[in-house]
């Protein structure tokens, strides 16, 4: 028998060759010599998580038998990345690795980029739980990430000859999957459908109509020297009837497999389109279906082999994070489970319930806060309306016995009546647990004085903050190894890996002319580097003596691409007509990287706005070297941890009061990038640590927002006080972009000109304005590489081992497992 707790030896070069040699005449079935790069990171794959095993299976007994409350990531998305290279890094083997392949005849980075990058995740929001994970495990904290192997994660975006975003399927698992394993024996039954009928004394019994088979697919997520190796259990769908014979042999063949896709079908996509009532339908589906698979994951992992556990001590083991409104479905479920198959009373149930949830939100936008017809919900699962409706008229109660005045009770009910009832996930969520976060400071107050407001006067203490953050060990240490060795050099140490406040300790360098030289040729390194991966794989021919300006994230109206690229038609308008001197241009090239919701028209014309821009501005001599844009298509983790590092620029140029937090703006700052920002989200604090002077802040605030809206915003206004703008409006309606076609882009202009609900008409003079400031900064390089370095110095405030730390003190109350 393996003995689990033996301390992990680690692993020499030949060991690791040794092993990788082994798993290819013994797993991949080819002899040393002839396996390809493929074959070569597959057996290493592999090899490195059988190492990890080992470690992974004591945290689990360690998490089981000791009496440190574990937490429970609810997730619908994890947006992983890649993950040999973060592996190594973690446990310790990337040196070992990187002998062993070459030894093996390939080179480390062609095995590491063989890897197909899973996109199980949209944006900030999965991203972020894939920093929380790696944190946590980091941390040595007992966790468990829960979420949805999902099939075909975010689309593979390209673009068509028009420049307009086309969505491909993204068979990320074509190739078998390295690190996920299945679990078959720890499925767990989901059901849906049916009725609710009544039993004996008074209990309410559910007879679903169908159930599916969740299937556990676990990765491993070590922690960073921490030799703790956590797991991501991500549920997969499948079917109790596989195959129907009968139907089958009636020659039926579609017809037999009919179960099986259904059942696959709801951990098919990530985000069906779900502007139809089959795709709203399914969404609620696959959100039922791993929350219910993971409590009673959590239920069987902390009481095993129990019939009748205790589950009043369930908050004692566990503590569920709803990651957004998407698990809030939990909320119901863990409370039928506990009244409906473990015979407790409602008022301990809800007792339970609420220690064991608590809700993170992540949005100030109303609309992305769901709310579901109370119809549809009572299809899929009539227990669980049944239950909801029982939350609302308690909450109700409860609100009417504290005084609440009845219009606010009103705007605070849970779930509404009539046919067109609704439910609303993010005041289930609010009442269902014990905290609420936003995630950057600003966010929080809005939160507080605004989305939620009723909420936040009824229960103040509920309400906290946690603001964001990134893992150092992906963006900082793997993503820019050049600014990683400096760093290092700088401090004398690695400590900052795991402990980012230590970067505090490069301030004094940002005065030492010798590591600002050494930072700049840092930054020009990676700035080469990333031509060169981009003219690889995106065919781009980058001038790399330009400053790099980049604006990625997903593609929002409140988000402004807009603004920047009107900026960009208006500074090219100007080079062309000559009134803007030679002299006083500055060349830049200007990427975008960006996804647009496949529904989403405004967006998706956008995309191909910019598109136009550059194809344009790229083709036209009178701008060559002075000005190029480039969009390179399917914005992902790999791109970001290729284009941060080089980035010199970058744009969180949100309206203030709507992001709430950004993360990517977090990843700039510690990869030496200066921000041109709104006051929104995060920017905030991180203007307040790296200092005012080396951030460059424009356009309105919150308050300036709230009153121009309250006034009657009218962007013809502001549209004819700047004929920069006026006239980029214009090029843009009269065809520069299209072809000569003057009705392509008017769903746009005329968005602009009579309603622009994110006021970019009304920041584009002083986004504008500021650019003067930014260009004259640039011009005294080693002024900008201070800033640039300080921005690094100030910001290990802003990794999500901070976040964590902070969860762990305001919200879960627990603690790592020494
Ligand atoms: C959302 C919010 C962001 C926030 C992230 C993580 O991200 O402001 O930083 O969640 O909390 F909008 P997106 O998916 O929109 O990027």
């Amino acid at each position: 028998m393996v003995d689990i707790t033996a301390p992990k030896a680690s692993l020499s070069v030949e060991d690791l060759k040794k092993r990788i040699t082994t798993n290819l005449q013994e797993k991949q079935g080819v002899r040393p010599e002839e396996a390809t790069v493929a074959d070569a990171y597959a057996a290493t794959a592999e090899v490195v998580r059988d190492y990890l095993s080992v470690s992974w299976m004591d945290a689990k007994q360690r998490m089981v038998e000791g009496h440190v409350k574990a937490v429970g990531y609810l997730s619908a998305e994890f947006l992983l990345g890649r993950q040999l290279s973060n592996a190594l890094l973690n446990a310790g083997l990337t040196q070992q690795f990187e002998g062993a392949v070459a030894e093996l005849g390939f080179k480390p980075k062609d095995v590491i980029e063989t890897e197909p990058e899973p996109g199980l995740g949209n944006g900030g929001l999965g991203r972020l739980a894939a920093c929380y994970v790696d944190s946590l495990a980091s941390l040595g904290v007992p966790a468990f990430g829960y979420g949805i192997q999902y099939q075909y994660g975010i689309f593979r975006q390209e673009f068509d000859d028009e420049g307009k975003q086309v969505e491909r399927p993204d068979y990320w698992l074509s190739e078998g999957n390295s690190w996920g394993h299945e679990d078959v024996a720890r499925s767990q039954r989901v059901s849906f459908g049916g009725s609710v009928v009544d039993g004996d004394d008074g209990a309410r019994i559910w007879k679903p109509a169908w159930s599916v088979r969740a299937v556990p697919v676990d990765y491993l997520v070590p922690g960073y020297d921490s030799g703790r190796v956590n797991t991501l259990r991500l549920w997969t769908a499948k079917s109790y009837d596989e195959f129907d014979l009968a139907t089958f042999n009636r020659s039926d063949y579609m017809g037999a497999v009919i179960p099986q896709v259904n059942a696959e079908n709801i951990t098919k996509v990530l985000y069906p389109e779900d502007s139809t009532p089959q795709g709203k339908r399914l969404r609620l589906e696959q959100q039922y279906f791993f929350v219910s698979a993971s409590i009673h994951d959590a239920i069987r992992t902390f009481y095993p082999g129990e019939k009748n556990p205790d589950l009043t001590t369930f908050p004692d083991k566990i503590c569920f994070q709803l990651n957004d409104t998407h698990p809030v479905i939990g909320i119901p479920e863990l409370m039928r489970v506990l009244i409906d198959e473990n015979g407790m009373d409602w008022d301990t149930a809800w007792t339970v319930t609420r220690k064991t949830f608590n809700y993170t939100c992540h949005t100030l936008l109303p609309e992305a806060l769901e709310v579901w017809p109370a119809k549809l919900i009572g299809e899929l699962l009539p227990r669980h309306l049944e239950i909801i409706r029982a939350i609302n008229a308690q909450f109700v109660h409860e609100l009417e016995s504290k005084g609440t005045d009845k219009d606010a009770i009103d705007r605070m009910r849970i779930a509404t009546d009539g046919p067109d009832g609704q439910v609303r996930m993010a005041y289930l969520a609010t009442v269902g647990g014990s905290y609420v976060n936003g995630v950057a400071a600003l966010h929080s107050q809005l939160l507080k004085d605004v989305t939620l407001k009723d909420f936040s006067n009824a229960y103040p203490d509920k309400f906290t903050n946690v603001t964001n953050g990134v893992t150092p060990r992906r963006f900082i240490k793997l993503a820019n190894p050049r600014l990683s060795d400096l760093i290092t050099e700088g401090l004398g140490t690695d400590k900052w890996i795991h402990d980012l406040d230590e970067l505090e300790g490069l301030v004094p360098l940002a005065d030492d002319a010798s590591f600002v030289e050494r930072f700049r040729k840092v930054k020009d390194a990676n700035k080469q580097d990333f031509a060169k991966y981009a003219s690889d794989k995106f065919d781009f021919t980058i001038n790399t003596s330009t400053m790099f300006d980049s604006m990625i994230k997903r593609l929002h109206e409140y988000k402004r691409q807009s603004l920047k690229i009107l900026a960009v038609i208006a500074e090219y308008a100007a080079i062309k007509d000559g009134s803007v001197d030679a002299d006083e241009i500055l060349p830049r090239s200007v990427f975008f990287g960006a996804k647009a919701a496949p529904g989403y028209a405004m967006a998706k014309l956008t995309i191909q706005l910019i598109n136009n821009v550059a194809r344009v501005i790229n083709s036209d001599p009178a701008v060559k070297g002075k000005l190029a844009v480039y969009f390179p298509w399917n914005y992902n983790i790999d791109l970001a941890e290729h284009l941060i590092p080089a980035t010199e620029l970058d744009e969180q140029i949100s309206q203030a009061g709507k992001e709430a937090s950004g993360t990517g703006n977090m990843k700039f700052a510690l990869n030496g990038s200066l921000t041109v920002g709104t006051l929104d989200g995060a920017n905030v604090e991180i203007r307040d640590r790296v200092g005012a002077e080396n951030f460059f802040l424009f356009g309105m605030q919150v308050e300036d927002v709230e009153k121009l809206y309250a006034d009657g915003y009218d962007p013809m206004e502001f549209v004819h006080a700047d004929p920069r703008l006026h006239h980029a409006i214009d090029l843009v309606a009269n065809g520069t972009f299209s072809h000569g076609d003057r009705g392509t882009y008017a769903a746009l202009t005329s968005d602009w000109l009579t309603h622009d609900y994110f006021m970019t008409m009304a920041d584009f003079t002083a986004y504008m304005d500021i650019q003067k400031e930014i260009e004259a900064t640039y011009r005294k390089p080693d002024e900008w590489a201070r800033k640039a370095i300080l921005n690094v110095a100030h910001s290990g405030f802003f990794s999500s081992d901070r976040s964590i730390e902070d969860y762990l003190k305001r919200i879960w109350h627990t603690e790592p497992q020494r």
